[in-house]
């Protein structure tokens, strides 16, 4: 079996950590300045690790294992949230890099290897999923030249030419090269530390769907305008926030979430009567149904405050990714694994953040490990989890991978 090396790992994990540095965290967002400086740092790092590493023309770090044989597709995502935390995406991407490794020093597994990625975008800066999405051909120029980055508002061609990777070709998925794509990622949440456990194998993936919902009043002097003849964009915005979060509760499956994470009042002024207020509301289930019910009742408020008015609203889906099923075969080599390593010390276990992983799936038999999150906080810069954790999460990793390869 591959042997990985625990503290090469770590160490690689702590000098990504330094690419935006924020507090114990990171703030490294997609094409910022640490986000490009840490990808060049990681093709070189993959070039070390005898791969043959390309920044492809949306930013997605692939390093390949040359010569013939079976593949596995090993990665996740380097970019972060905003001022978030350091393991998130980043640890599967140097798990893959430390498996590429493993297996070029183990003269067993010479006949089979590990291609590694960083996706670009996870965390959504432009898009959500822009550089697994692209990979997998569901990426079209339009989305692309149509995107705008959270920070300043540039567009995403902008963007890549400012970071030097405009007109690079995008890398696409080589039909018949991989056995599969394997994903290691934090679990983001607090089950596996509260049940004991050190393993979690993912059974499957949220869906996700997000709104823009946009409503517009008429700006105006806070002091000279009568309550009665106010169009107040804001109000009306509180109002349908308050809303949808009661309905949503009437309509809710065991366990689905929702939540709004950003609110824009404009000019957003404490004198000036907001004449535009804008609101992102993304709810998430396991079950496409529950999704499609969370949707109509979106669609149905915003047509009963529209038919009442006085600000009228406008809604623009965002994003809607689909729920995903885990490979059954790789769910079992990762059980396998963790149970040769860790006998009793894992649980199978469904995943409420997205992943790259749900996008692979599309092309190919997917799998995903997760370890255990201290107090179950991620997209915080406190985020963390023992080095142990790690540590013995890439070793587990690392048999699953050989297990796969070997019977694949
Ligand atoms: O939001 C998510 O689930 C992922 O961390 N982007
Ligand atoms: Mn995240
Ligand atoms: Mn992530």
């Amino acid at each position: 079996m591959p042997r990985i090396d625990g503290a090469r790992l770590i160490a690689d994990l702590k000098r990504m950590a330094e690419f935006g540095r924020y507090k114990t965290g990171v703030h490294r967002p997609m094409l910022s300045q640490p986000d490009i400086a840490s990808r060049h740092w990681l093709a070189e790092r993959m070039q070390e690790a005898g791969l043959e590493a390309v920044i492809d023309g949306v930013g997605n770090v692939i390093g390949r294992r040359p010569g013939d044989g079976p593949r596995l597709l090993v990665g996740s995502h380097s970019d972060t949230q905003p001022r978030g935390g350091w393991l998130d995406g980043v640890m599967g991407v140097i798990y893959g890099l430390e498996l590429a490794r493993a297996f070029r020093d183990d003269s067993a597994l010479a006949d089979v290897g590990i291609d590694v990625a960083s996706w670009a975008d996870e965390e959504g800066n432009f898009l959500s999923f822009l550089g697994s999405r692209s990979f997998v051909g569901e990426l079209d120029e339009a989305e692309i030249a149509g995107a705008r980055g959270r920070d300043d508002g540039a567009t995403l061609p902008e963007a890549l030419a400012r970071c030097g990777l405009a007109g690079r070709p995008r890398l696409a998925i080589e039909p018949g090269r991989y056995a599969g794509y394997l994903e290691a990622h934090i679990e983001q949440g607090g089950y596996l530390e509260s049940e004991g456990l050190r393993i979690g194998v993912v059974t499957s993936i949220v869906g996700i769907r997000a709104y823009r919902v946009a409503f517009t009043g008429t700006q105006n002097h806070a002091g000279t305008t009568p309550m009665p003849i106010r169009r107040d964009a804001g109000v009306a915005l509180v109002r349908f926030c308050n809303r949808i979060y009661e309905r949503f509760a009437e309509l809710s499956g065991p366990r689905t979430v929702w939540t709004v994470g950003k609110i824009e009042l404009q000019p957003g002024a404490p004198s000036i009567i907001p004449g535009r207020a804008e609101m992102m509301l993304q709810f998430r289930d396991a079950d496409a149904a529950v999704l499609d019910r969370f949707e109509a009742a979106v669609h149905a408020l915003a047509a009963e405050m529209n038919a009442a008015g006085p600000c009228p609203v406008e809604l623009e889906r965002t994003s809607d990714t689909a729920p995903t099923i885990m490979d059954a075969g790789f769910q079992k080599a990762l059980a396998d694994a963790a149970e040769a390593e860790l006998p009793g010390g894992w649980m199978r276990m469904p995943s409420g953040a997205g992943h790259d992983a749900q996008i692979l799936a599309h092309k190919l038999p997917a799998g995903m490990l997760f370890i255990p999150s201290i107090g179950g906080v991620s997209h915080h810069y406190s985020e963390d989890t023992a080095e142990a954790d790690i540590v013995l999460g890439c070793q587990v990793f690392a048999d699953a991978a050989a297990r796969i390869l070997r019977t694949g």
